[in-house]
């Protein structure tokens, strides 16, 4: 049978175009990983809901568990612009898997930038190996672009804190060890909230049903709720009453991470409709010559390269410390999951039927991708705080 012909989609859209040796070795390691382990069971994890903790152990070995926590307590030392490399490699091979990985980095990173040296020394070399996975816990049922008003309380009683209340959508929730949790310890608003780390296990500490969504399959995401449970102070994040602080900067650079997942689900869809309209003839010729399909694969093609450049720049600017750090990353997360979303959709289209036939990969990258524009902060709260930053005074 006569090899189909690939389109040379790496040569227009090139994820490696302006970046150093280094960072394209950073790249190919993570690339090679993607395409080996990740990559030929994305569809069976999606399918079996099955969650790869043996597989995300096996990235921890390439550094990948702490990739820009400070070498000092195990971390890899690397910088922002390196882990959204990363984790665009590996989400062309699985998006929700690589989501999970950079959620388990942003709170390792807030543990090693905000936490005390004994959690340090504590965690940081668990999270490194993923020995330990992580998840973040801020959204309540309650309380979800409005992250502030969140109620969970945590009073505290001698050398401990007693918590009650409920987080939803936790994303690991069950399968992780470490909880990072976002607490009322003071008054109503930012100010009144605490950062602290509660260990599954805690009695008082319980998790709901794993919800039934429809993308990030292979994950579990579940309410978590507490029930009088005490955790030693010890365990706080940080300065009490600091925590919304910690948990926004986190957020900064995993609105990054976020938007890297969807630059690798898209360049995967696109080149799975590349090598689609190459082979597929209609009226008698490949997809490829109608002029409808090439002015498609172009806008696709750039859409992906304006947002490749946006998270990019975003991903520096909290590597510089920039002042506009935290708007570059909400403008880079609103445009690149919106943008990329619709570089999946258009896959599909090129597809015709066949894009809707789950034995075809694109439509799981779409699934996969939907959701980008939601968490983490959803597309809209992004505007909002673009919009702030430009006509703050
Ligand atoms: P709402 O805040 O109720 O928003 C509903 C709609 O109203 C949205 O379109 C929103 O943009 C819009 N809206 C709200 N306020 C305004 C406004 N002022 N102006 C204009 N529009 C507005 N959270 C965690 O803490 N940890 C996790 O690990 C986690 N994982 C998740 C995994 C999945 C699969 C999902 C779906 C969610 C996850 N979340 C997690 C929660 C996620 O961050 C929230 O769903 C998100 O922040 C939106 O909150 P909400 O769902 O309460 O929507
Ligand atoms: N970076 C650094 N600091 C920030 C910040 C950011 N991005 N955003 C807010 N802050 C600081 C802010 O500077 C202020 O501190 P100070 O008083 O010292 O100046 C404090 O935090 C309170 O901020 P605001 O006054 O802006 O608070 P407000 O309540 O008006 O709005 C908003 C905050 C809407 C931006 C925030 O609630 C938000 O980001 N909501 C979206 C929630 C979200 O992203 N949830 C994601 C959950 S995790 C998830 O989905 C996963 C999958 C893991």
């Amino acid at each position: 049978t006569a090899v189909p012909k690939r389109g040379l989609l790496s040569a227009v859209v090139n994820p490696k175009d302006g970046l150093s040796d280094e960072e394209c070795e950073i790249y190919d390691l993570a690339k090679r990983f993607a395409d080996s382990e990740l990559a030929p069971n994305m569809r069976k994890w999606d399918e079996s809901s099955h969650f790869p903790i043996e597989t995300m152990r096996k990235a921890a070995e390439l550094g990948f568990g702490t990739i820009y926590c400070s070498e000092e307590y195990g971390g890899t030392g690397l910088k922002r612009i390196d882990a959204s490399i990363i984790f665009e490699a590996l989400s062309g091979g699985d998006v929700p898997v690589t989501a999970f990985i950079s959620i388990h980095n942003m709170v390792a990173w807030m543990i090693d930038s905000f936490g005390s040296k004994e959690l340090k020394e504590k965690y940081i070399p668990k999270l490194s190996s993923m020995e330990i996975l992580a998840s973040y816990c801020l959204t309540e049922p309650s309380s979800g672009s409005d992250a502030a008003s969140l109620q969970t309380t945590a009073k505290r009683d001698g050398d401990y804190l007693v918590l009650n209340g409920s987080k939803a959508f936790i994303s690991g929730a069950g399968s992780s060890d470490l909880y990072l949790v976002m607490v009322r310890t003071g008054g109503p608003g930012a100010k009144g909230i605490t950062s602290v780390l509660v260990e599954k296990g805690t009695p008082g500490f319980s998790f709901g049903k794993n919800e039934d969504k429809i993308g990030w399959k292979c994950q579990p995401t579940r309410v978590i709720t507490f029930e009088d449970c005490r955790v030693p102070i010890t365990n706080i994040v940080g300065e009490e009453g600091k925590g919304f602080t910690y948990a926004m900067k986190g957020l900064n650079g995993g609105r990054v991470n976020i938007a890297s997942c969807s630059l690798g689900g898209a360049q995967s869809a696109l080149q799975a409709a590349v090598d689609h309209v190459g082979v597929r003839n209609q009226f008698g010729n490949p997809l490829s010559s109608f002029q409808n399909t090439q002015f498609k694969l172009a806008e696709m093609a750039m859409k992906l390269t304006a947002s490749r450049l946006m998270v990019r720049n975003a991903a520096r600017a909290v590597d510089a410390q920039s002042p506009s750090a935290a708007a570059a990353c909400a403008m880079a997360k609103a445009f690149a999951t919106e943008e990329c979303f619709k570089v999946t959709d258009e896959a599909i289209q090129l597809h015709g039927g066949y894009g809707y036939l789950n034995d075809y990969p694109v439509g799981q990258y779409m699934r996969d991708l939907r959701v980008n524009r939601i968490l983490e902060g959803t597309s809209e709260v992004m505007r909002m705080i673009v919009a702030r930053e430009i006509i703050k005074e």
